[in-house]
């Protein structure tokens, strides 16, 4: 199952065959005071120097984000979508509650990248979401991430999380979207709210994984919100999920990468730890 991404001028390929693709998340003003303010008055310099700085601790895609109080994003993600297509050659992920704002996005990277192919995230099972998301993505021929939840919120169980990544793939199916472009996210909410939340998060992962055979993506910090050393349950929760078939996790580059590439040469996906050793040296330059 291959999920292929492209940009103007690079091809990624999420597969459980390679290693695992790192999907950049700090494009987003989630947490981050200055970079929203910048946003509101219009300013895309962080932007810039974020898209850079995540390709050079090596993201081999970036998450685009610019949901925040006052932000009007039909007008900014398009905009930021094109100011990182100029500044960096990785595919992107385009995120963003607003369909508007994503239809704006996919057009202004189809202008940049014809050929091109983005990662829309996302959709979820409630209805409304898959009416006026799946069309575009059909549309433009981009792939798209499928939450695990739906009108009824997140569930709690890893069988109920399932049958809604079964119902999403199916409807995109029902529309044209072949199966591999619907990569799933099973959803980590903080472990420090709900101690079952790490295994449900793992268990989902393992039943999409083996039963429907597709790719896996994961906001994977959330788990660890609210706790002590938080990097430390973010490794091991990265090394966990990806054991069970997670491939394609949205993190911070730089703080994790080294973690995810241990995950990849303990599961024999790195010969003669060939990877590993050569972020180790870039990192120590
Ligand atoms: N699933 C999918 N997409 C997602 C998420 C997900 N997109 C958004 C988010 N979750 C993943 N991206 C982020 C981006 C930033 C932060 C967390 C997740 C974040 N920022 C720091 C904070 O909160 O303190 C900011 C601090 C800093 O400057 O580093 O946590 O789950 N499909």
């Amino acid at each position: 199952m291959e999920t292929i991404l492209k940009s103007a001028k690079k091809t990624v390929i999420i597969s459980p065959d390679k290693p695992t693709v790192v999907i950049g998340e700090r494009i987003n003003p989630t947490g981050k005071k200055r970079l929203a303010a910048a946003l509101v008055a219009g300013d895309l310099s962080v932007v810039e120097k974020e898209a850079l700085e995540q390709v050079e601790a090596g993201a081999d895609v970036l998450d685009v984000n610019v949901g925040a109080a006052g932000v009007d994003e039909v007008d900014l993600l398009p905009k930021a979508v094109r100011l990182v297509m100029e500044t960096v050659d990785v595919p992107i992920c385009i995120d963003s509650a607003d369909v508007q704002a994503l239809e704006a996005a996919l057009a202004v990277h189809q202008e940049l990248a014809p050929e091109g192919k983005p990662l829309i995230n996302s959709v979820n099972g409630e209805e409304d979401r898959l009416a006026e998301v799946l069309p575009l993505i059909a549309k433009y021929k981009a792939a798209v991430i499928g939450l695990t939840m739906d009108d009824d919120g997140i569930p709690n169980d890893p069988q109920t999380r399932f049958a809604i990544a079964k119902k999403i793939v199916e409807r995109a199916e029902g529309l044209g979207i072949p199966r591999e472009d619907v990569v799933i996210d099973c959803l980590a909410l903080t472990v420090g709210a709900d101690s079952q939340a790490g295994a449900t998060t793992l268990q989902t992962i393992k039943m999409v994984r083996n039963e429907l055979g597709l790719n896996l993506t994961l906001g994977a910090s959330n788990v660890s919100f609210g706790l002590p050393e938080r990097e430390v349950i973010n490794w091991v929760f990265l090394g966990m999920g990806i054991q069970n078939g997670l491939n394609c996790p949205i993190v911070d580059a730089a703080k994790v990468r080294p973690a995810i590439l241990a995950a990849d040469l303990l599961l024999g996906r790195d010969d003669y730890a060939m990877r590993y050793i050569k972020a180790y040296k870039k990192r120590i330059k």
